[in-house]
This record gives structure tokens, C-alpha cells and sequence, in this order.
């Protein structure tokens, strides 16, 4: 069996966090594990604002131990990390298991929550996780945050973005621009290896509440590398399985939705 791990928060809603990652894996028929970071809430009395309770260091190494030297993992992804401590463990399996297939989500900002989340650690990250990564999948604001550049709003801003994140380390670069691309009729991310750059384009889908899309991408393209897909058939295959995700999303409540992942078996196309 094939087996996968995310090193990632847990979201009480169940829609992003390990709680996407697990069922994404789960779709993609590998065995899925997770080491939980923190803990996020959301608030419905108070407008679903979140709270995020990182959980002790001991508590996150203790949980790496069991994945990595008492299983082992052909793939794994981080997600949300939240803390310098988290980071660093992170790293330190990672390295140590010289794992190739890492998968590295820079999870900066939440769908409902409007501040970018722990940007105290961006420079972490890029320091010690770019460089171990065969794959990021970083939105516009992620990518303009880890080029060291403003906020990507075209496709010729993002290939510089996608450059300047290669040169860090980062093997592979998977930038979504999504529907929030300026002037553009489909969803347009680009994919850049290094040499070449390919443009991934798919549906536009109306995603105002859907949370948990980011989680989903990046953990399908986890399952998929740890299956023996190259990189960009694993990113391609990642985005036919989100816009499948997206259609068949519904409304939790009047904040949020999920995405659907079994939605690509349900006939949302
Ligand atoms: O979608 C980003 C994200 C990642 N990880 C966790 C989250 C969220 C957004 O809610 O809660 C744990």
C-alpha cells in the first residue's frame, strides 16, 4: 500500500486542513496519515472568526516519530504550521527521511479569515522548506510573499514569481492563479520545472465560500507523486480533480462550504 503523510492543522469544520488532506488521499486509494499541528476553530457567534491553538512541540515530534520511523511514507505535504517549532520538526523528519516526494503547501491566509496568518514564520519556511520541496503550490499572495515580490495579478508576473521561487530551491513551482487572475476568461495556474513553464487552464467556478480548495490541491498532488506520477502530470491531475472538488461543493453554513472530494465519482462535470 501506498502510504501518505500531511503535516498539517486540523480545521473543526472539516472542509481545509487534514480533514481535506485525509479524504483527498483517501479518493486517490492511498493510506493516509496525519500529524496535527494546531487546532483551528471557527466562531458562529462571532461571525466564524477563527482560532488557531497550536499544540506542543513534544505532542508534534511524538506524532512525526510514529509516521516516519514507525511506518514510513512514500509522500508527504505540510500544510498549515503555525509556529516556528512546527517548521523546524518539520524539516528535520523531512531531511532526515530524505524524502523526494515533499510536497510543501504554504498555507498564509484562510478563506474567512482576513489576515494573512503567521507572517512572522514566511522567512522560515522559505529557508527551510523551499529548498526540500519537489513540488510548492503557493496562490497569488503566497507567491508573491515567498518571491519577495508584490502580489502577482497577471501571467507574466507570476512566471517572474515562479522564477524567483525556483532560484530558492523549490524543485517544481505550481502557482494558482485561479479565478483571481485579472483578465482572464478560465482559471489559469502555471506550472514551471525550471526550464519550462506550462499553463494548466481549467473551468471558472464561482468558489465565493468554498474553503479547503488549497488543502485539497496540494494533497491530491501529494497522493499522486507518492502513485509514481512525474510532477506535472501529478499538478495536472491534482486540478481536474479540484474543479470536480469545487462543483460539487455545498453550503455548511452562511459562512462557509466545503469542497466535494468524492465529487470527481459523483458526476460533477
Ligand atoms: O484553507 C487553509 C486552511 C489550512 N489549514 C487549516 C485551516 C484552513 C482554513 O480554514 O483551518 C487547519
Amino acid at each position: 500500500m501506498v502510504k501518505v503523510a500531511t503535516i498539517a492543522g486540523s480545521d473543526a469544520s472539516g472542509g481545509a486542513g487534514l480533514e481535506a488532506d485525509l479524504k483527498t488521499f483517501e479518493e486517490y486509494g492511498v493510506y493516509g496519515m496525519a500529524a496535527v499541528t494546531l487546532i483551528a476553530t471557527m466562531d458562529p457567534d462571532n461571525e466564524w472568526s477563527h482560532g488557531v491553538y497550536p499544540l506542543d512541540e513534544s505532542v508534534l515530534r511524538a506524532q512525526l516519530h510514529t509516521i516516519f520511523h514507525g511506518v514510513g511514507v512514500d509522500a508527504a505535504k505540510t500544510g498549515m504550521l503555525g509556529s516556528e517549532q512546527a517548521v523546524l520538526l518539520a524539516e528535520t523528519f523531512i531531511r532526515e527521511a530524505k524524502l523526494d516526494r515533499y510536497v510543501l503547501d504554504p498555507v498564509m491566509v484562510c478563506k474567512g479569515a482576513s489576515e494573512a496568518l503567521h507572517p512572522e514564520l514566511n522567512r522560515l519556511v522559505e529557508e527551510k522548506l523551499l529548498p526540500l520541496a519537489l513540488v510548492v503550490t503557493p496562490n497569488l499572495f503566497e507567491a508573491g510573499q515567498l518571491a519577495g515580490v508584490e502580489t502577482p495579478t497577471n501571467l507574466e508576473d507570476m512566471k517572474k514569481a515562479a522564477k524567483i521561487i525556483h532560484k530558492k530551491g523549490a524543485r517544481n513551482v505550481f502557482i494558482k492563479g485561479g479565478s483571481r487572475l485579472s483578465g482572464q476568461t478560465t482559471a489559469v495556474d502555471i506550472f514551471f520545472d525550471g526550464k519550462n513553464f506550462n499553463q494548466v487552464e481549467s473551468a471558472l467556478i464561482d468558489t465565493k465560500w468554498v474553503h479547503g480548495a488549497g488543502c485539497t490541491l496540494s494533497a491530491a498532488v501529494t497522493a499522486a507523486l507518492a502513485l509514481g506520477l512525474d510532477p506535472y502530470e501529478a499538478v495536472s491531475r491534482a486540478k481536474k480533480f479540484v474543479t470536480y472538488n469545487l462543483r460539487g461543493s455545498f453550503p455548511l453554513n452562511r459562512w462557509v462550504g466545503p469542497g466535494n472530494p468524492s465529487g470527481w465519482r459523483k458526476g460533477f462535470n
